[in-house]
């Protein structure tokens, strides 16, 4: 009975909500544009080099180390392949979607021209079943990305991979690198992330004394939490690299040896907290851009970010932990230079109850700034929501009732983020990388509860581009808005 009633709300909400949020996003009635034409094809320049992939977009079945999950994902791994090529390069790459229903791949975090983002209805129409399509665009800038789905919560199955872009001018000053990408995991388990969707969408006002499988506190952890309420998801799994903690990846190596990491948050609903024991992190860049070196003991990742680091290894086993902040349970990945015993999956490291680096801290190489420049435009970027209904805006409305933010080529636009919410949003931008009033540079930032960011961007790539939360449930229950430029 109680699955009936929800269900019965959950399609009352929709009724009520029109052209919402969930029909836009989902393709259904009322779905925004289509037909969009099929993009040209982009020549490589003299001397530019290609390079060529495929991904395949399926249902398969995954072993996490002991258990396996029914899900989907880019071939028969998760994280999918790796896609590496050097700042300058053409990307073109092939996307087979053999899954049940409409898929697209976004290149999260590369300026790349608009007709390959990825985002259904505002740039391409989506991959229908069955159907192919084949992105093609330069990567101008060097760091460390990823790409994943831009239709509904299928992040948040095993659709996402790793996207490395070298710098040609890098000194390399490191031995080995390791990608290192964190995931929550429920897909396949007792539930999908449709399920988890309809459960959040389905409560009522009526339904907030009982929020079974909801996480709404979350403030277990030690220490003075920064972001207010942990998110809305309860995983039953964490991940580094696909593998739960009882049979965690392995990176090898020599004591004395650095390593360059290279660290993605692909989670949907859970900011983590990354460590590796008796060892400190120096911080080189987030979102693809370079920071002045921090050393730490741990960092905070929201979703959609990234941060490299270096660290030089000790002799040893050493367990790399990935802590859902405000939730039970942990990821964990190995680095092993020497003998020893794998550590319990469940070690408290103490990094984690020291100081946490939070991203937003760090500061900019002198290369990495934005020109100074006054703006010429200031746009607001409201957050707003609630759990119950489980509705999220931005300017008042969800995603296909808000005006898009329409700018001008050329100009300095500032974005007013402001948060009028409890809990934390990892905020990201396609197309284009922001600089925060400390003038880093990120593409996706997180924005505390009830407070604001005033981020500036440079107006140099003309198109239509998605500005949200990375909170993937929040952007599929509203939080979204389209960024114009006039033509
Ligand atoms: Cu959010």
């Amino acid at each position: 009975m109680q699955e009936i009633s929800r269900r019965g709300l959950f399609l009352g909400g929709l009724a009520v909500a029109g052209t919402g949020a969930l029909a836009a996003c989902s393709n259904g009635p009322g779905t925004a544009q289509t037909n969009f034409a099929t993009p040209s094809r982009l020549r490589p320049l003299a001397g530019q080099r290609v390079v060529q992939h495929q991904l395949t977009a399926k249902a398969t079945s995954l072993d996490l180390g002991g258990t396996t999950v029914d899900t989907w994902a880019f071939g028969d791994t998760a994280p999918g392949p790796l896609i590496r090529a050097t700042a300058g390069d053409m990307l073109r790459i092939q996307v087979d979607n053999q899954l049940p229903t409409d898929t697209t791949v976004h290149w999260h975090g590369i300026a790349l021209r608009n007709v390959a983002d990825g985002v259904p209805g505002l740039t391409q129409d989506p991959i229908a079943a069955g159907s192919s399509y084949l992105y093609e665009f330069t990567a101008p800038d060097p760091g460390t990305y990823f790409y994943h789905p831009h239709v509904g919560v299928q992040l948040d199955r095993g659709l996402y991979g790793p996207l490395i872009i070298d710098d040609p001018h890098e000194p390399g000053d490191y031995d080995l690198e390791w990608v290192v990408v964190l995931d929550d995991w429920v897909d396949g388990t007792s539930r999908t992330p449709d399920d988890v969707l309809a459960d959040l969408t389905g409560m009522s006002g009526d339904d907030t004394g009982s929020m079974g499988g909801m996480d709404m506190g979350g403030m277990s952890m030690g220490g003075d939490p920064p972001f207010g309420d942990a998110g809305d998801v309860t995983y039953p799994h964490y991940l580094i690299n696909g593998r739960v903690p009882t049979s965690p990846d392995v990176l090898r190596g020599k004591p004395g040896q650095r390593v360059r990491l290279r660290i993605i948050n692909a989670g949907s609903d859970t900011i983590f907290t990354l460590a590796l024991s008796g060892h400190r992190l120096t911080v080189t860049h987030t979102d693809g851009f370079a920071v002045q070196p921090r050393d730490v003991g741990a960092l905070y990742l929201g979703m959609g970010e990234r941060y490299d680091a270096t660290v030089t290894l000790g002799d040893g086993v050493f367990p790399l932990i990935a802590a859902p902040y405000g939730k039970e349970g942990q990821a964990m990945a190995l680095i092993r230079t020497g003998s020893g015993a794998a550590p319990d999956p469940a070690i408290q490291i103490a990094e984690l109850t020291g100081p946490i680096l939070q991203g937003a801290d760090l500061q900019p190489t002198q290369a990495s700034r934005l020109s100074t420049r006054e703006p010429d435009s200031t746009q607001m970027v409201h957050l707003s929501g609630q759990m119950a209904p489980y509705r999220w805006a931005i300017n008042g409305a969800p995603y296909g009732e808000n005006d898009p933010l329409l700018i001008n080529e050329g100009d300095r636009v500032r974005l007013e983020l402001m948060n009028m919410t409890q809990m934390t949003h990892p905020m990201h931008i396609h197309g284009h990388t922001f600089a925060l009033p400390s003038g880093l540079r990120k593409d996706t930032v997180l924005i505390k509860p009830m407070s604001s960011l005033a981020v500036d961007l440079q107006a140099d790539n003309p198109g239509n581009w998605m500005t949200h939360c990375h909170n993937i449930y929040h952007a599929e229950a509203g939080m979204m808005i389209a960024l114009k430029y006039r033509t």
